[in-house]
């Protein structure tokens, strides 16, 4: 990928430069750089060969737990395997040199954690994270990167030690409520903004894609990075198309001197 060096308009340098308080929402294209696929891309994304609502939601967990955590477990090893790239350092970096930074994300991954980002406000939860589908008993998994399983293996997921119910990842699936608390945070995150960076999301799932209009409507400006166009184009304030990986260190390089190395 050759390294393009985007011109950033004065007036966004100037917003990063002057804010009081940054809040960054990333989605899976954040990940995307680490080799981790994102849901939706044609080809790479997870939801291309299955059927997210067949797989992310608890009926289909209860109806063949075995092909949900297997697919689990497959992406588990993915992101096991992934190291955090140059976007998830650069947000990590930026947090250094503005007054105040939240970081919210969709992703389950722990690649924001894993590039120096603290408190993290995960909203669909946390992979590295499971519990007991029954009792919500908290289980650790085994030490070590699992074997990486073809994709569609099925795995029984181990049983609960307390109560012999399966474990389930620790993530929030469809037609599931989101941790109160994380979306009490995220909340106040975007309406206490102003400045609110959107970064690979399609902003397709609620109500997190609710939370850039309202940073919006409370008079935050609004930058998205992303490759494609997006629900939030006509919202935002500025659009960098390009990816996170190339757009976010190049920002926090313009804005504030910091370099990086342009590899992951
Ligand atoms: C809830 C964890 C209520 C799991 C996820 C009908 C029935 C039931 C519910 C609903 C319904 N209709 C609507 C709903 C609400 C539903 C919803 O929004 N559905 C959608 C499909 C319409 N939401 C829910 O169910 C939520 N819960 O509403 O509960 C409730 C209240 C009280 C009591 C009971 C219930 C829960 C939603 C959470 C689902 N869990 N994740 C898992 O990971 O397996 S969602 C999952 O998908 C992700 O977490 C993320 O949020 C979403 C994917 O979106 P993105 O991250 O944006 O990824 P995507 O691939 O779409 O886009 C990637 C972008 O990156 C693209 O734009 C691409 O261009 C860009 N990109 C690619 N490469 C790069 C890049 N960008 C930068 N750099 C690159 N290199
Ligand atoms: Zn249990």
């Amino acid at each position: 990928m050759d390294d393009i060096t985007p011109a950033f308009p004065d007036s966004l340098l100037t917003a990063l430069r002057t804010a009081r308080h940054v809040t960054v929402f990333t989605g899976a294209g954040v990940s995307a750089e680490s080799g981790v696929p994102t849901f939706r891309d044609a080809h790479t994304g997870l939801w291309a060969r299955f059927d997210a609502t067949a797989l992310a939601t608890p009926e289909a967990f209860e109806a063949d737990p075995a092909l949900v955590w297997g697919w689990y477990e497959w992406r588990r090893a993915r992101v096991m395997r992934a190291a955090p790239n140059p976007a998830h350092v650069a947000i990590a970096a930026l947090a250094r040199h503005v007054p105040a930074l939240s970081l919210i994300t969709q992703n389950v991954d722990d690649l924001h954690e894993r590039a120096g980002s603290a408190s993290v406000i995960h909203l669909h939860g946390r992979l590295m994270q499971p519990r007991c589908f029954r009792c919500d008993t908290p289980w650790r998994y085994p030490v070590g990167i699992p074997e990486e399983p073809e994709e569609g293996r099925r795995i029984a997921p181990p049983d609960c030690p307390r109560c012999a119910g399966p474990i389930r990842p620790g993530v929030v699936w469809f037609g599931e409520p989101l941790p109160p608390e994380e979306w009490q945070r995220a909340v106040g995150a975007a309406a206490g903004c102003d400045l609110f960076i959107t970064v690979g999301t399609s902003a397709m799932v609620y109500p997190a894609a609710l939370l850039p209009e309202m940073a919006a409507s409370q008079g935050a400006k609004v930058l998205q990075v992303n490759p494609q166009p997006t629900a939030l184009d006509a919202l935002a304030d500025w659009n960098m198309l390009g990816t996170a990986g190339q757009v976010l260190p190049a920002l926090v390089t313009a804005a504030f001197g910091e370099a990086f190395p342009t590899r992951a």
